[in-house]
């Protein structure tokens, strides 16, 4: 197999787990890491074993070694990076969200499509073998009609006035908060399983702590936690805690769910169900090897991830025997090696994986969330027109 060179810009939180997936591949070759500058470039380019370190994005994406380029910079430069990755005729795989504004994702998705590279968002949780167990079972019609969806995504890291992290403000994470940055993993993720878009949505949007600490330093995303009082200054924040969401999918189907980034005890709980006229799904991300199947006329059944008790075509998505877990890793993994296997084979036809347009989906339903937050009203997502059935 013809190897491939890579280039990671940006080494935060996810620019290490993107450059330990690719690794797994055993064909893909992380040969250049791009961060602020060239101290910081090098000292996490050694970290992470990688020979190349660029202090400035532009020169990694003129790199000619380089096919495609990974971009985990912080949401506020995605749109940026991602446009001269596309600019310079390299495949693109970004981190999401996809952009700060639709407007952006909008333009994104245009720009893919003229450059004909190909272009992936990380939406992780879809690339769960059960989640992809749950997608085929939905596809091959056994369950028949969606009747309702429903749901939360919880994480405590920021509970206190003093948890704090750049994407609590609007110029670094986007307008929407707890929406945009765990919100829209869920919504991909139900729609993924059923195949169904959120067509419209009447949303509350709270903030909990209408100001809150902010660190002198600045804080990786989930390690504030070990800073003391003397080290903040009080700064005030206009983006989301929590969301109640009531929705309605393009079948007529209801559905809600809560969001929230202080709700204790909750690290990272995606939950979700989905009934069926003749079943319901329930699954949930910490527990992810584990899939309840609800029945009215017989028993229920509890399912423990097992390639051989799979749908076919999700098998290739789980890695270990029956039993012995997998989970936020293999999303990754799942994703680039879906990904990089299209490449190989010549970038033909319709992608499996998600694309920016998956991405761009995502920033219009976070709009009309934020938009109906404000006016107490049901909103519809502003999809192109004739681009959903209803
Ligand atoms: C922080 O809330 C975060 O790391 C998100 O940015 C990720 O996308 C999600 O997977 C877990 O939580």
């Amino acid at each position: 197999m013809k190897r491939i060179k890579v280039g990671i810009i940006g080494s935060g939180m996810m620019g290490p787990i993107h450059a330990e997936a690719l690794r797994r591949l055993g064909y893909v070759d992380v040969v250049a890491l791009g961060e602020a500058n060239e101290g910081l470039a090098r000292a996490k380019a050694d970290e992470l074993h990688i020979p190349k370190a660029y202090g400035d994005f532009r020169a990694l994406v003129a790199d000619p070694e380089i096919e495609v380029v990974h971009n985990c910079t912080p949401n506020a430069m995605h749109f940026e990076v991602s446009k001269a990755i596309m600019a310079a005729g390299k495949h693109v795989i970004s981190e999401k969200p996809l952009a700060r504004t639709s407007k952006e994702s909008g333009e994104l998705v245009e720009l893919a499509a003229k450059a004909g590279v190909v272009n992936a968002i990380h939406f992780n949780y879809r690339n769960y073998p059960l989640v992809q167990h749950m997608h085929q079972l939905v596809k091959k019609g056994e369950f028949g009609r969606l009747f309702l969806l429903h749901g939360s995504y919880l994480q405590d890291w920021l509970i206190k006035d003093t948890d704090y992290n750049w994407r609590v403000e609007v110029e670094s994470g986007g307008e929407s908060r707890a929406v945009g940055d765990i919100g829209s993993h869920w919504f991909d993720t139900v729609q993924f399983i059923t195949g169904e878009k959120v067509v419209e949505v009447m949303a509350d949007l709270n903030i909990v702590h209408k100001t809150r600490k902010k660190p002198k330093q600045s804080v990786q995303t989930y390690s504030g936690k070990l800073l003391t009082a003397e080290d903040y200054s009080d700064v005030p924040v206009a983006t989301e805690d929590s969301a109640t969401i009531l929705f309605r999918t393009q079948s007529g189907a209801s559905g809600s769910c809560v969001i929230s980034q202080v709700s204790a005890g909750r690290k990272n709980r995606l939950y979700l169900e989905a009934d069926y006229q003749n079943g319901a799904l329930e699954w949930n991300q910490e527990e992810p090897n584990l899939l309840w199947i609800g029945r009215r006329d017989r028993a229920n059944d509890s399912m423990i991830k097992d390639a051989s008790l799979m749908e076919p075509e999700s098998r290739a998505f789980s890695h270990y025997p029956g039993g012995h877990p997998e989970g936020y890793s293999e999303g990754p993994y799942n994703l680039f090696a879906n990904v990089y296997g299209f490449i190989s084979a010549g970038a033909k036809g319709s992608p499996t994986f998600s694309t920016f347009a998956d991405g761009h989906d995502e920033l219009l339903i976070c709009d009309a969330i934020v938009q109906s937050s404000r006016t107490r009203s049901w909103t519809k997502v502003a999809y192109q027109p004739g681009a959903i059935e209803s």
